[in-house]
Formats: C-alpha cells, structure tokens, sequence
C-alpha cells in the first residue's frame, strides 16, 4: 500500500541495532567456510530452524554460539557492510549502532580487529551510501563491572570512532547501578550514554528510575515499560528523553509488540523512536518495523513521520547536522 511505501521511503535515524544481530544465515555459512568453522546447520533451513526463541534467555542462547564465525577485522567489516547497504535500503540516512566487544575478546578476537572492521565499514558507508554511521560499544550486563571498565580503558584509544557506551544482555539480577562507576566514567570521558530497560523485565519500572535518576543517560532503549508509572513519563517527557522501541522483537523475547505503549507514549509527547534491535533474527529491517506498528496500532502517514522526526531529534548528532534531517 501507500503507507508501506511512505514508510521506507521516508529519510530516518536508526538508532537501536546491534551489529552482532545482523548476521543473515547466507553470511553466516559465507565466514564458517572462509575460516575452516564446522556448523552444526547445514543449509540456511537449519539456521532459520534453530531461530526457535519464546523470550531474552532462549534468544541470547542462540544469538551468542553463532558469533563465533566472526574472527578477523574483515569479517566485522563484511557484517557491517551487508546490513549498512540494507539500511539504505530501508531508508536510513543516520545510524547509531551497537556492537559488543566482550563477546568477541572474550573468545580470544582482539579488540583492535573488532573496531577496525567496523570503522572500515562506517567510512565506507558514508562515501559510497552517503549514509552517516556511528558506533555505540554496548557492554555486557551479565559480565562484571570490572570487565565493564577494562573494556572502556581499552576503547580509549578509539574515543574517536565510538559516539557512546550502551548496556544490553541479560538483565535479570544485573541493574543499573551495577554499572554507576563505569558510567560515570564513560561520561567524563565525553561519551553518550544509554542503556538497555528490556520489556518486562522483573524490576523494569525500579530499573528505568535508576537509569533516569542515578545514572542520568541521554536516551534508553527499549524502556516501555515506563508506562506504568506516569510520574516517571512526566520526568522523561521534560527532559525530552529518546526512547529506542523495537516493534518486531518485543513480539519474539514477549508475547506482542507493545504497539499499546509505544502508541500511548507517542500520544503523550514522549520521544519515542522504532527501530530494529536484531533484525537477521525477528526478520525486520527498520522500515518493515514502522509498517508492522502501522499495521497492528493503525497509525497514519502523520504518525509515520513524527517517529521519524522523533528518530532525529534523539540521535547524537549536533545542533547543525539534526536541522539538516528534520
Ligand atoms: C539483545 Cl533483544 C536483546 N536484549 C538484550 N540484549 C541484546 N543484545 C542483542 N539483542
Ligand atoms: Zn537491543
């Protein structure tokens, strides 16, 4: 229809995507073989087979084993190539992406090898898509914070090619005040922050009041779950707060997209963003997730273009570059 076609055409920010999440079966069996790795799977069949998740826990069990045909710094840049050309596609101009060193250093790939294919990608996406790409290091919540903090001594280096720092894995027993030193110094650092208040988490509502209040991020990705305490969307409502949302995910790691609080927090003025989380798993790009939340809430081409600006207004880009987009 024409709204479907509104809704890829339309320019927007990507800004919740994790590099890891966008390993397609074809390039997945394309690394095993270029570096001699043996797969259970055999065809692209079997990968989509073992796609078999009902929540985070069952989802984080496959998403991590697979990493493991990513080893040299070209195959971090032919991953984030393949999804950047995608992302064009879908009509992203801007991109803030996650990508999480832990998982690869701690089976031995050198971070220097993970950032460097990256960062090759992110140049050539600019000059040969005209597609702005930023990198956000995402750490491991279910790793300690002292693992947290010597990952961020060795990004240092890097400052350069890393817009902020992220939080994301299994969240349950691991809260944000888990990671307040690590944070605070990320931030004297000069670095952007967020962190991930996945969907119905126990704790979430406790957990989005210590990333607002005692952490102070600049954005939270995911975080619906905000809904249930009005007070709390009064706070990030002022202080204009980006909300990354993932309509298609939230309906694999729970039982629906949430459209009813994405919807009620776009209706009340909050910053609310779509994006795409894991999109080689929950099988959208950005643009199908904006016409998956169209579809099911009904919205308009209006609504459509405010989730757009929304993804604008909460991107870390200066003052100059935003006005530019919107
Ligand atoms: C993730 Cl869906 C989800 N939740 C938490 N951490 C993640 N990392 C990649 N996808
Ligand atoms: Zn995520």
């Amino acid at each position: 229809t024409d709204l479907r076609a509104f809704a890829r055409a339309m320019p927007k920010a990507e800004l919740h995507l994790h590099l890891e999440g966008t390993l397609e079966p074809e390039l997945k069996f394309a690394l095993a073989a270029r570096n001699g790795i043996a797969l259970a799977e055999k065809t692209v069949e079997d990968v989509v087979a073992s796609y078999d998740f009902t929540d985070l826990t069952s989802f984080l069990a496959v998403y991590y084993p697979a990493m493991t045909v990513l080893q040299t710094a070209d195959d971090f840049h032919d991953l984030a190539w393949a999804y950047l050309q995608k992302a064009r596609e879908q009509g992203v101009v801007h991109v803030e992406m996650f990508f999480d060193p832990q998982a690869h250093t701690s089976r031995g790939v050198p971070f220097a090898d993970v950032i460097a294919g990256y960062r090759r990608a992110v140049v050539r996406a600019q000059d040969e898509l005209g597609v702005s790409a930023e990198l956000i290091l995402c750490f491991l919540r279910d790793f300690t914070a002292e693992h947290a903090m010597s990952t961020l001594m060795e990004a240092l280096p890097y400052r350069a090619w890393i817009i902020g720092v992220g939080l994301d894995s299994d969240e349950r027993g691991n809260p944000p005040a888990k990671f307040a030193e690590v944070f605070a110094r990320a931030k004297a650092e000069g670095f952007f922050t967020t962190m991930h208040c996945d969907i119905d988490q126990p704790g979430s509502i406790e957990h989005i009041r210590q990333v607002i209040e005692e952490i102070g991020v600049d954005r939270i990705d995911h975080g619906t779950n905000i809904v249930e305490d009005p007070a709390l969307v009064a706070v990030a409502r002022e202080r204009g707060l980006g909300f990354t949302t993932c309509p298609v995910s939230n309906s694999f790691v729970t039982e629906e997209m949430k459209a009813d609080e994405i919807v009620q927090l776009l209706r009340e003025g909050v910053r609310v963003t779509v994006n795409s989380d894991d999109p080689a798993y929950f099988g959208g790009y950005v643009a199908d997730n904006y016409i998956a939340l169209a579809e099911h809430a009904d919205l308009s081409a209006a609504d459509l273009a405010r989730l757009a600006i929304n993804s604008f207004e909460a991107a870390w880009l200066t003052p100059a570059r935003r006005a530019a987009y919107i």
